[in-house]
Order: C-alpha cells, then structure tokens, then sequence
C-alpha cells in the first residue's frame, strides 16, 4: 500500500513539473510568414512592433532578392529597435523604431540561413526587451 502512496505522489510530482516546463515556454508562438516577391522583384511586408513582440515573428524570404520591410510601431511610449546580425557579416541591420514611428528598410540576403531578430533596447536593471520576448527570426531560403 505504502508503493501505491508513493507512486501516486511521483505521478503528482512529475504532471506539476510538466505545468510548469510548459508555463516556461516562450511568450510568443511562432507566426511564420513566407513573403512572396511582388512584380518589381521585391519582398515587401510590414512587421508590427509592439511591446514586446514582432507581428510577424517569422519572416521567409528568398536570397538574392531585395527585401523591403516596414517597420511599424504601435507602442505609446516605449522605443524598440529591430536588429539582425550574421556573425558571418553578410548582414548587419540595426533600426531604432521609437514609439509609434514607421520606418522602412531595404536589404538583400546572399546566403540561405536563420538569422536572430531582436531588439536589445533594455532599461536597466530590467532585462532586455530580447530578455522580455521581443526576437523573431528571418529564414533565407
Ligand atoms: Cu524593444
């Protein structure tokens, strides 16, 4: 009877331990976007920012082609900033969007690869904006 009991509390034990692995996942799902070339040969979309999220979070684009995205705003107060970084240096992106502001960008990816997009915008001592939710990640196909 004493196994039982103690097989009853293992169970319990491990179904609260699965709660909480799956409260810890991240904040935002992923939103994947396949971004289809418009007649001028360009990949154009518009990524919402918010605090603390990019809409879409996922961007799917092919290389070689030009890439246009507007970077639109929606916060009151908060500025953020839309980053992308190839540690192999075929891209390096950095735009400040503050609030409520719309920029437009222009790059074109050479390699096929996943590239972080982040914003690193923190007010110390909370943690980033990164820290808070705010990536995504552009696929090169
Ligand atoms: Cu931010």
């Amino acid at each position: 009877m004493r196994w039982l009991y103690m097989w009853a509390a293992v169970c319990l034990v491990t179904s609260v331990g699965a709660v909480i692995a799956v409260a810890a996942e991240p904040l935002q799902s992923d939103h994947a976007a396949v971004i289809p070339v418009a007649a001028d040969g360009v990949q154009r979309t518009t990524i919402t920012l918010d605090s603390y999220s990019y809409a879409p979070n996922h961007i799917i684009v092919e290389a070689g082609k030009p890439v246009e995205l507007t970077l639109t705003s929606v916060t009151m107060m908060i500025p953020h900033n839309f980053i992308i970084k190839d540690p192999a240096g075929s891209l390096s992106i950095e735009q400040d969007v503050s609030a409520g502001k719309t920029f437009i960008i222009t790059f074109t990816p050479a390699h096929p690869g996943t590239f972080s997009i982040y914003c690193d915008k923190r007010l110390w001592p909370l943690p980033s904006h990164r820290d808070k939710g705010m990536e995504g990640k552009l696929e090169v196909r």
